[in-house]
């Protein structure tokens, strides 16, 4: 059986053209649209992300829950940097052992406000490797932080099997090094957490990267995040391609990148389709070759 990864589709968010606007003037036809498509394309999960939503976070996660809930049975992932909008927002949420918290991170105040809401909820926790001095600095870092938020989780009832560690995917424009220790990272989680899951916002990896190079940077992170057995993505359902990546239908390229990971540099010669642009992107990601918005011309 092919390798599969749980899809969180990222592309109802307060950032985006036809979600943000939406939101904003509580309008739930585009949303509604939106949250079909996504479930079309295979989504296990809708990201409903609300962004900080300091005026109105307790009454707009709601209606955006249930303005998804009315049109698809899709479990949700609810996205806020807010506590008080994300326990508004799981109190009416239909499915709530199958939904997912976005996130608890390893703060204090946050681990605080919201650890005894998934309890209560029994759901999934997306436990972010984010801590009070920001972003961990290297794979010791992650896991001594990912310690701390299992035991907090721990305590208050909630089993490994519903956590899912988030070691923060970083844009390949900072170098790749970052990268690599995510990775390092995920080939710690089941000595650290057995059986919990694990997540990542893909597309921050290609972040502030021209918009046609992205989905190569996106796919290949994806098959490299693989190889380590991440079992969700935050991603872009509107790219079918690596829709097909999560589905497991691409073992071709999978195959391919695992191949480099583990020393076989296939070359360039024999590879068809888009094998070249994975093989090259490949290079930039694992920091072979320096980053540049021409690495596939190179
Ligand atoms: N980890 C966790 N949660 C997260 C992130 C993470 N939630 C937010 C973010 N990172 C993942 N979600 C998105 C959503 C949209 C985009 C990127 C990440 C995005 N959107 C396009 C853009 O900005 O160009 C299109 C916007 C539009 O629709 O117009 O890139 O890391 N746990």
């Amino acid at each position: 059986m092919s390798q599969t990864v749980k899809a969180i589709a990222e592309s109802i968010n307060i950032m985006g053209k036809r979600s943000g606007g939406a939101m904003k003037e509580r309008n739930p036809a585009p949303i509604q649209e939106m949250a079909k498509e996504e479930s079309k394309a295979g989504a296990a999960y809708l990201d409903l992300n609300i962004g900080p939503a300091r005026k109105d976070g307790t009454e707009l996660m709601p209606w955006v829950v249930q303005t998804v809930e009315a049109v698809t049975d899709t479990p949700l992932c609810l996205d806020t940097t807010n506590a008080e909008a994300m326990a508004a927002g799981f109190k009416v949420v239909k499915n709530r052992a199958n939904a997912i918290m976005n996130s608890i991170s390893a703060q204090p105040e946050r681990m605080q406000k919201l650890i005894p809401v998934a309890a209560e909820a029994g759901c999934n926790v997306i436990a972010l490797l984010w801590g009070p001095e920001g972003m961990p600095r290297d794979s010791n870092e992650r896991a001594a932080m990912a310690v701390d938020l299992m035991m907090a989780l721990a305590e208050a009832g909630i089993p490994n099997e519903k956590m899912l560690f988030d070691p923060i995917a970083t844009p390949i424009t900072l170098g790749a090094d970052q990268i690599a220790s995510g990775l390092e990272f995920l080939s710690m989680l089941s000595d650290i957490a057995p059986g919990a899951g694990s997540t990542v916002g893909l597309s921050n990896v290609s972040n502030g990267v021209a918009d046609h190079l992205r989905k190569y940077l996106d796919r290949t992170y994806l098959i490299m995040l693989m190889k380590y057995g991440i079992s969700t993505a935050i991603v872009n359902s509107y790219d079918a391609e690596l829709m097909a990546i999560c589905k497991g239908e691409r073992a071709d390229l999978v195959n391919m990148v695992h191949g480099m990971m583990d020393g076989n540099d296939p070359g360039t010669a024999g590879l068809a389709g888009t094998a070249l642009e994975h093989y090259k992107t490949y290079k930039v990601l694992s920091g072979q070759t320096v980053f540049s918005e021409s690495w596939l011309e190179l």
